[in-house]
Order: structure tokens, then sequence, then C-alpha cells
């Protein structure tokens, strides 16, 4: 006699299978819904139907997985799963290939996700600012990479507007913006750090290339947490939103919006429904509420209050238990392995008392809710993985799928019933799932690297910087001390000038100044009606390829012919005047007016003149034109005179022009190769040099030992060639060429001229690097040399631009700050004050004066330097140096 409770029980007992029944899906299903994924996949794929459809198979610009070349130390964030995250990524290659991170986490409150968005990217810089701060970082301007899991449309690997929020976030003014804009934006307002975005990237992304480091067959990215979604690498030919057939490229599926076209209303509940209303952003992401931990618990909470309403459930129907139910957060599906009692106790912490039936079925709805969740991915991940191997026409494929998230990882089924639901709708895939132990973080590192591979090496970090800065000092020491110089490479030439201006100077000269852009030749009348005035005429003169390449003689009888146009044109023909020569060239100068050429550089070789005085060279050109060299001097002596003119204080003298050099007033007692103790001479340094025993090899790239190889004194003037205007045109050219080559840049298409040297040049560089008009400047200059940049292609090349400028601006701050402090010492202060004259094209046209200037004040902080342009040029200066020579020739002893 079956009682009527058992009928009752069995009736229940079949209404809460129907309504699980709903929730199960048939092998059938679940093949439909892979068919489904798969049209989806396409669709979103091809131009004419990508708006519509509901997987937006966005492209991430990632071209390829690591390979283990990567390396370098780099900035991640990681926002948008359950904890937002700062790293610092060290990433090492070869023999010693490893990566070590250190990060931090830090709380996105719900006000700020769903605040404005100027207050959520404030709060991330606040973030890293901390973070920063306790790394002591706050000085390296690192590249950062920036996991950014929400749907981004990107034009590049460091440009995506967020397409819609998702999950919890609901923040306002930034939907339709571009991510990376509004983090630069917010970094700027707190204007406390300075860092590279170098690239955006989906978690996605980050979690494949996380895993694809350890397994190269790993070509998938899944996310089971908080959200769901996958990226997987498509063959360019097959993606119409993006330019080029050849490779492949990394496309972020964004799987969640599947659905959004009411494509699986049939296997859709009202349950599903129920929560889609209630959620942030109801009508989107229908698939995503289907399978990922943000919703599963508030599915499961919806069928426990359905279940109750009718009776078949927490029967203890008090109308406290039915409010219980209303307004608990959503539960978190329990696992098989926890015990019923397990059950229960969570009940009851939601104020839910359970019988063991009740129990019973809660546990079994978690499982059914967890279940489809876990075989919905698998038949999307079977989609995927065939997808992948019709594309390669292969029958077996074997492939790696990368994994994160904690519905993945921490609950007890939902992995291998994901694993189970591909191998059965994907028979001809043998795919592995890797649990990615590190985040994403890792992989936006990575990405970075990939991007950065050829720019890492050129961003040189405080203590590097720190590094060059002793081992110039040492150099200067060497260069001083009569041992240890004619190994030196910073040859510390005595230029016999003692002193800079003491306003007694004056007369009538000529001042020749060769060897920078343009030569010039200038009349120079320093006077003193009340105060010492300077006037100053001049003329340029060309200096033709054909004679600073051709024999030393034909350079000087150049040089005198237009010395005698100017005195023609000057009409002082007839005047005995006294010439100050500014050479600037490396010169061993025995006296003010003997100086002997070591060694030609920047574009000169006229032959027969290293080792030669210069001056009887340019005497004999002369022939008695009735003028008298009286002095020579290196234009950045030249310059610190001239400056020296205005600013007692004056005591260095830099160029960072064609080429680049310094010199300063040195204590007499350590230039051993000068007789005397008492006083200072000014120190011709010869910096262009320094590196040139490889004592640099560390910091040069292969970009740096390829300008070398092809310029005019291979394996001289090392240091020049990696900061000065003749070279950092071509620096970035051959950056370019090789990153067209690997397909980063122009879709690998590169024009004769781009491949042709010196044709991309400094003043294109300077102008490229200004951040308003730049971009136009790079399409324009690359226009002219045939190539047709894209958008991204002009943000990636004023992205090479600034960094290769950034790393001259840096390394002549740190060879600089050698020079400070070794001055400091000399003086013995506590603290030094001084003014480094400067000049030179490349720091009057560049936007690069700023960074020198606080690279060197972080450098040197017990400095007080003032920075003083010379306006007028080393000729001012030159003439300083004649006057002087000449009063002390006619003084009368
Ligand atoms: C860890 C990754 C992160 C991703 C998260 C997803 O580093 O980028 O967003 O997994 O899992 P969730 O935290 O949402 O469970
Ligand atoms: C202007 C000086 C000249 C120096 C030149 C360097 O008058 O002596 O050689 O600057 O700058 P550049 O012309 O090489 O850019
Ligand atoms: C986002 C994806 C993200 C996923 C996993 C989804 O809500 O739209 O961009 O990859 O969550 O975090
Ligand atoms: C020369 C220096 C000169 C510098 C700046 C270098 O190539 O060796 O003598 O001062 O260029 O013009």
């Amino acid at each position: 006699m079956v009682t009527a409770v058992a009928q009752r029980l069995a009736a229940q007992r079949r209404e809460i299978n129907d309504t699980l029944a709903r929730l199960s899906l048939s092998s059938e299903n679940l093949q439909q819904v892979k068919d489904k994924m798969r049209v989806e996949l396409e669709r979103g794929l091809r131009k004419d139907s990508h708006s519509t459809a509901s997987v937006k198979m966005l492209p991430s610009f990632v071209y390829r997985t690591p390979n283990g070349t990567e390396r370098g130390k780099y900035l991640a964030l990681d926002l948008g799963g359950t904890n937002f995250r700062v790293l610092v990524v060290k990433i090492r290659s070869g023999i010693r290939k490893s990566v070590r991170m250190y990060n931090k986490i830090y709380a996105i409150p719900l006000e700020i996700m769903q605040g404005t968005g100027e207050e959520l990217f404030d709060h991330i810089v606040q973030c890293i600012s901390d973070f920063l701060d306790y790394m002591g970082m706050k000085n390296t301007r690192l590249p950062l990479g920036f996991t950014f899991s929400f749907p981004c449309r990107q034009t590049g690997i460091d440009k995506g507007s967020l397409v819609s929020w998702t999950k919890g976030f609901k923040a306002t003014d930034c939907e339709g913006n571009d991510v990376v804009e509004m983090l630069r934006e917010a970094i700027k307002r707190r204007n406390e750090f300075d860092l590279d975005i170098v690239a955006v990237v989906n978690d996605t992304v980050g979690t494949m290339m996380t895993c694809a480091y350890e397994d190269p067959k790993c070509e998938i990215g899944l996310i089971a947490g908080t959200g769901s979604n996958v990226c997987y690498m498509e063959e360019m030919r097959n993606i119409e939103m993006v330019e080029g057939d050849e490779g492949q490229m990394c496309v972020n599926t964004e799987w969640g919006g599947f659905g959004e076209n009411d494509c699986i209303e049939d296997i859709r509940t009202r349950f599903d429904r129920e929560v889609d209303e209630g959620s942030l952003n109801n009508g989107k992401q229908r698939f995503e509420k289907m399978t990922s931990g943000m919703y599963l618990g508030e599915i499961v909470r919806q069928i426990l209050i359905d279940l109750t309403r009718r009776g078949l459930l927490f029967r203890v129907n008090t109308p406290q238990v039915y409010k219980n139910i209303k307004c608990v957060t959503p539960l978190s599906p329990p696992s098989d392995r926890l015990a019923l009692l397990q059950v229960r106790a969570i009940l009851q912490q939601l104020g839910l008392d359970s019988t063991c039936d009740d129990s019973i079925i809660v546990k079994e709805v978690c499982g059914t809710v967890s279940r489809r969740a876990a075989q919905l991915c698998g038949a999307g991940m079977a989609a995927i993985v065939d997808k992948i191997r019709e594309n390669r026409g292969r029958n077996q494929m074997n492939i790696t799928v990368g994994v994160d998230g904690t519905l993945y990882k921490l609950h007890p089924h939902f992995s291998r019933i994901l694993k189970d639901t591909v191998k059965a709708l994907a028979p001809q895939c043998d795919v592995e799932f890797v649990l990615s132990e590190d985040g994403s973080g890792k992989g936006a590192a990575l990405i970075t690297a990939v991007i950065d591979k050829y720019l890492y090496a050129m961003r040189l970090s405080d203590e590097t910087l720190m590094d060059i800065m002793k081992r110039f000092r040492r150099e200067l020491g060497n260069g001083l001390c009569s041992d240890t110089n004619p190994t030196a490479t910073v040859k510390m030439l005595p230029t016999f000038v003692r002193s800079i201006p003491d306003g007694s100077e004056k007369g009538d000269f000529i001042a020749l100044d060769l060897g920078g852009s343009a030569f010039r030749i200038l009349r120079v009348k320093v006077s003193h009606e009340k105060k010492q005035t300077v006037q100053m005429e001049s003329q340029i003169y060309d200096t033709p390829e054909d004679i600073i390449h051709g024999s030393g003689t034909r350079l000087f009888d150049h040089v005198a012919e237009c010395l005698g146009d100017f005195m023609e044109k000057q009409n002082i023909k007839d005047k005995k005047l006294s010439v100050g020569f500014t050479f600037s060239f490396p010169c061993a100068q025995t006296k003010l007016n003997e100086s002997y050429l070591l060694t030609w550089t920047k574009r000169f070789k006229a032959s027969g003149v290293e080792g030669m005085d210069i001056v009887t060279l340019l005497n004999k050109a002369i022939k008695k034109r009735g003028v008298d060299i009286m002095a020579v001097v290196n234009d950045t002596v030249g310059t610190m005179m001239t400056c020296g003119f205005d600013d007692q204080r004056c005591e260095v003298g830099i160029i960072i022009g064609t080429g680049t050099n310094a010199c300063y007033m040195e204590e007499l007692r350590h230039i051993d190769l000068v007789e005397g103790d008492e006083g200072r001479m000014c120190i011709n340094t010869e910096w262009g040099a320094f590196g040139d025993d490889g004592m640099l090899e560390d910091i040069r790239t292969e970009f740096d030992r390829e300008i070398d190889r092809g310029s005019l004194n291979p394996g001289k003037q090392l240091f020049e060639k990696m900061v000065s205007g003749m070279y950092i045109g071509e620096l970035v050219r051959l950056i370019l060429v090789k990153m067209a080559k690997e397909g980063f840049l122009f879709e690998g298409r590169i024009t004769p001229e781009l491949l042709t040297k010196g044709k991309f040049e400094t003043k294109h560089v300077s102008s490229i690097e200004k951040s308003k008009e730049g971009l136009t400047k790079a399409k324009d200059i690359l226009g002219r040399l045939g190539m047709e940049p894209s958008a991204d292609d002009c943000i990636a090349v004023q992205h090479i631009c600034t960094i290769v400028s950034h790393r001259s601006a840096n390394l002549i701050a740190a060879t600089l700050g050698g020079i400070l402090s070794r001055l400091k010492d000399n003086k013995g202060n506590p603290r030094l004050r001084t003014t480094v004259g400067i000049d030179g094209s490349l720091y009057k046209m560049h936007p690069y004066a700023r960074r020198l200037h606080k690279t060197v004040r972080r450098l040197v902080p017990e400095s007080d330097v003032r920075f003083l342009l010379s306006e007028s040029g080393s000729s001012k200066g030159a003439a300083m140096v004649t006057a002087v020579a000449y009063r002390l020739l006619t003084r009368v002893v």
C-alpha cells in the first residue's frame, strides 16, 4: 500500500526532476550548441556579419605566442577578475630562461566599480603608485602590459575601446572610450610617475601567453571564473576585420555574448531569464550568465526560490524562510564531496533550516547547474578546436588550452565535465588543458616583451644609469692619469683654456666653426663701452661630401677659400685679425694653437689629417692671408665659454648635436698630462668614445651594432652612435625595418626607400615624437618613403621614436652625472651649484631637454644644475679664448 506520503514525495520528485531536466543538456543539445557557436564564430570573423554577430571575435593584435627569446622587466596590471593585481615581472631568456614575479592585490570597492570612469582609473593609478612605492620603483619608467578583462575593440596592441562593461563593473563614461588613454590620463592627473603602456590584453589572451611560455602547443586561452571567455590563434586570412592574410592573430572571441541574438533560447530557462533581468546588463552576456562563476550561484538561488514557492523545498515554509532565500547573496555551488552536513551548514549560514532531503535537492540543483555550465563551455570549446583543426586542414590535431579562473580551479567537477564534453564533441582533437599558475599578468608582460622585444633593451632603469655613471666616472679618472690614459677610451684632452671669460676680453676676431651640422665663419667684435658687448656677423658655408671625404689639403683649401670669401664680404681683407678655430673633433693639443687630430668622427673622413696639427694644415692653406690662428677650441669648450660669458658659474660645456661631447673645468693637479698643480684647466672629455673598449656591450643592442658596422669609423665613438643626432634617425629606421620584417608593423610591407640607409633622419624622429601632431607627421614622413602606415603603425612608430630618444637623454644624463659628481668631489662641497652650457641641434630640436634635466637631477640629487642653452653658438666662446690667448701673447712681461 503505497502511502499518500510516498505518492506525494514521488510526485514532488517528478516535479523536481522536470525542473532540473530543463537544465540538463542532451548530447544533441550540446552538438547544436557547438554548431551554433561555430556559426557565430564565423559570423564574427566576417566583415558583412561582424556587427550583428553575438560572438564579437575581437582582434587582439597579438601575432604570435612567446618563443623564449623574451626578456626584460615589466609592470603588469590585471583588472577584471576577482582580484585587481599590480605586478612586476622579470623575464630572462636563454639558458637562464625564467620568469620571476611579484604582485600585490588591491580591492576595487563596489562604489568604484560602479562610480565614474575617472574615479575608477584614479583608483587604479593610486594602487600602482602604492605598488611602485612599495617596490621602490617610482622613478623607473617601465613598460606596462594591461590585462583588462572586458570586451575591447582594439585597433592596435596599445589601443582598445571598451565595448560594454560586464560582470560587476558599470563605471560611467568608459564604454566607447580607449581604456589605454583613460589610464594614461589618470597617470598624468596624478603626475607622480611615468609609465609606457605598451599593450592592453584580454585576460584570456594573457592566460594563453602565460601557458604558451611553458607549452608551445598552447594556442587557446580559456577563462572560467567570475566571467567566461575564450581566445585562440586564428589565421589572418579569416579575420576580415584586419588587413593582411599572412600568419595568425589571436582573436578574443567574447563568447560570453553568445546567444544575444536568441540563437540559444531553446536551452535557456526561465531561471536564466530571471538572472538576466536581475543583472547589471540585462540582455547581454547570455552565454556567460549560464556558465560563469558570477551567475551560477544566482541561477541556483532562483531555482531554490522556485522550488520553495512550489512547496518542494524547505517545506518548513515560514514567511521568514522565504525571505531568507529572497535576500541571501547567491549561493556558491557546494562540491559533491561536501557531505550533506556541510550543505546544511551552508544553508544554516543563510538562515535556512533544512531537512536532509532539502540538502540532497540543493546539492542536486547545484550539480545540475554547474554541470550544464561545464558542458556548455565544453561545447563552445569543441567548436573552437574543430575550427582550428579545419583551418589547418588536418584530420587529427593536438592542441593545448591555457586555463584560469576560480570556477575552473575551485569547482570539484567543472574541469572534468568540460574536458569530457570537448572529447565527445571534438573527437579528432586531442585537447590538453593546462592550468595557468601565474595568472594573466605574466602573459601581459610576455606580450609586452614580444612587442617590446626590440625596445626593452633601450629602456634603462635608474640602477643601470647609476652603473653607467660609475663606469664613466672611472673612465674620467683613467683618462686623467698618465699611466692609464693611453688605454682609456675617454681621452680627457687638455685644452689649455684655464678660465672662463672674466669680462676683460676685447678685440675683433674671426671665428671658424667646423664640425657641427653647419660650417660657419663669423666676425666677432668684443668691446667695452659701458659693459662688455659682443657683436657677431656670420655666414654659413657648405661642406660638400666630396670635400669632407676627400684629401685634407682640399678640405683646408676649402676652409681657406670660404674664409677668403667671408673676409671679402666683410671688407676686412687687409685687416690683420686673430682667428679662433672651433674644430669639433678629438684633438691632442700641446698648446692653444697647436692641435693634432686624433681621429675623424661624424661625417668627416678627409685623408692625411689624422695625426697632423690642424693649425699647420690651415695655415698652409691660408698662405698668410693676414690672419693669425690664435686658438683652436673644441665646440664643447667654445660652448662653455660662450655661456660662461653670461653666467660665471658655467664650468661644463656639452654638445648634443650631430655628434656629442662634453668638457669641464678640471683641477690642474689631477691632469697628469699637463705640468702644474695650481688652478684649473678645461678638459675636453671626448665622451663619444666611451665604450670603445667594450665597456657598454651589456646595453648596446643589435641595432647599435648594425649602426656601427655601417659607419665610417666602425668600433669607434660607440657611445656617440647610441645617442647623437647623426645616428638616432638611423637607429629608428633599423628598428622599423626589423619590426616590419617580423610582421609587427606595416603588415610586413617595406619600401626600398625605408630600406635605404639615412632615409629616416633625426629631424623626422623629433617631429614624430611631438605628442600632438606627431602621428600626422609619422604618416607624412613614412608616406614620403612610399609606406602606407595604418593609424596604429603611426602610434607604434611614435612609441619607438620616444624610446630611442629617451635612451639618448638618459645615457647623456648618466655621463653628465659622472662629470658633475667629479666636480662636486673636486670642490669638496656637500652640494654642487653649477651651470652647464649646452648646444647642438638634437638638444635644441628634440623635446628631450626636459628629460635630460629630470634624469640628471635624479642621478645627482646633491646638485643644483642650471642648464644654459648657448644662443650664439661656440664661436663667441672661441673668440673669448682667442681674446685671452691674444692678451696673454701681447701682455708686456
Ligand atoms: C586570473 C587572471 C585574471 C583573470 C582571472 C579570472 O590573472 O586575469 O581575470 O583569473 O578568474 P576570476 O578571478 O574571475 O575567477
Ligand atoms: C653649434 C656650435 C658648433 C657645434 C654645433 C653642434 O656653434 O660649434 O659644433 O652647435 O651641433 P650640431 O650642429 O652638430 O647639431
Ligand atoms: C569579459 C571578458 C573576460 C571574461 C573573463 C567577461 O565578462 O567580457 O573580456 O575575458 O569575462 O574574465
Ligand atoms: C667629436 C667632438 C665634438 C662632438 C660634438 C664628436 O664627434 O669627437 O670633438 O665635440 O662630436 O660636435
